[in-house]
């Protein structure tokens, strides 16, 4: 066991910090505020090749591996989480599910403009009655021989107005239950697809959260992904691999307001020294960085299962489960630390609050994970 990265996997994480630090940074309260989308910050991780970090090169992908991907989110959203789930979603839910269950057909055309941030992507499961509850989706997908017609509403798309590819999970045989429902590729601007209006946000206000509406689309069968009714599986499969891109941005959410904490603890004084010296202030501390270290082992273990073959769907809801919790908690002691600060904007503390919120909720909530941590434990 070698707990040490490699120097590759240091490099990237020093690529992705530089990044965050001098790209993300700026602006990033301005964007919260205004829920202002990062365009031009997405356009350039695209072109540095974040967009598509584990995708193959013959993709227009890095080719990297998925801890590659954990570390490089941690570092984003340790300064801006808007920004990181569109690296998330782009990454683990869209280019993954395509390379890893979309035919030839559909890489060239769709994975390689992905990968490379050309465009970007979103996937479409949640509907106003069907999130937690995947199985019972009201969006239809009718077979009508060479083309499906799609009807229905999805919810809380994250890229729902940016992106120009969608992957929607519709029901095509009712009878069949899951074993019925299909996974297709859904291009902006086709007739019938409608945009809805941009969700008000508690956290992560700068990405782009709307409903969609599907009347009558005529989707090519080309587009459909795997078998027919092969499209729960996929979700639930693209979603495994997505719960650890969504753990390490909890993770880094943590991380982040816990260096902004500890820096502030050195600085500001109380009762004639820096309120580091206080123990009240330490041990909160030491609980934050203790948690913190916990969450990053089960990210990576997670990431270090999907990169050796190994079945991560147990770690992957672990991880996420932990690092999500620890976001909230970490991100509301380090509140705490500042003080009268910490309630205000500029110190970005309450921001990272507010986005710590929807680890908890989105790919799955805390109590999805707790479901499938248990069903997992009292199978074995
Ligand atoms: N990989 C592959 N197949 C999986 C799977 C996984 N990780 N998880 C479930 N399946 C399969 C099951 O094996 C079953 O197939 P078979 O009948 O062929 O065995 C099928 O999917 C249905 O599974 P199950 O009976 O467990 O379905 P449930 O309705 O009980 O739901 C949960 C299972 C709760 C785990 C699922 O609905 C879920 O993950 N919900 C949350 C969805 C989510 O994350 N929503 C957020 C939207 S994305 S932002």
């Amino acid at each position: 066991m070698d707990f040490s990265l490699s120097e590759e996997h240091i490099m990237i994480q020093q690529a992705a910090r530089d990044f965050a630090n001098n790209e993300l940074l700026p602006g990033v309260i301005e964007r919260d505020e205004n829920q202002t989308f990062p365009h031009e910050q997405i356009k350039k991780l695209g072109e540095l090749g974040f967009l598509g970090m584990m995708t193959d090169t013959q993709y227009n992908g890095s080719g990297m591996d998925t801890l590659s991907y954990v570390i490089a989110m941690e570092e984003l959203s340790k300064v801006d989480a808007s920004a990181s789930v569109v690296v998330s979603v782009n990454n683990s839910l869209v280019c993954w599910g395509l390379e890893a269950f979309g035919n030839e057909e559909q890489k060239q055309k769709y994975l390689s403009r992905l990968a490379s941030g050309e465009v970007i992507g979103a996937f479409c499961l949640s509907e106003p009655e069907a999130g937690s509850d995947a199985t019972s989706q009201k969006t239809t997908a009718i077979d009508k021989g060479d083309h499906y017609i799609l009807n229905g509403t999805k919810n809380w798309i994250t890229n729902g107005g940016t992106a120009d590819i969608y992957l929607v999970i519709a029901q095509t045989n009712r009878e069949k239950g899951h074993k019925g429902i299909n996974a297709l590729i859904v291009e902006k601007g086709m007739d019938g697809f409608e945009i809805g209006p941009k969700e008000n946000k508690l956290g992560i206000r700068g990405s782009d959260t709307h409903s969609l509406n599907f009347n009558d689309v005529k989707v090519p069968k080309e587009n459909r992904i795997g078998e027919d009714g092969f499209g729960f599986k996929f979700a639930m499969k693209t979603l495994s691999g997505g719960r650890i891109g969504i753990a390490a941005q909890a993770l880094g959410i943590a991380a982040g307001a816990y260096e902004l904490a500890l820096k502030y603890a050195k600085e500001r004084k109380a009762f004639g020294t820096e309120i580091a010296n206080h123990q009240a202030i330490a041990f909160k501390l030491a609980d934050m960085h203790t948690q913190i270290e916990a969450a990053r082992n089960l990210v990576y273990k997670s990431a270090w299962e999907k990169d050796n073959g190994k079945n991560y769907d147990l770690s992957s809801a672990m991880a996420k489960l932990y690092a999500s919790k620890v976001a909230m908690e970490t991100t509301v002691e380090a509140v705490q630390i500042h003080g009268g600060n910490g309630f205000v904007k500029d110190y970005h503390v309450e921001r990272l609050m507010r986005d710590a919120k929807i680890t908890q909720i989105y790919e799955g909530t805390s109590e999805i994970q707790k479901i499938v941590i248990s069903r997992s434990i009292l199978q074995n």
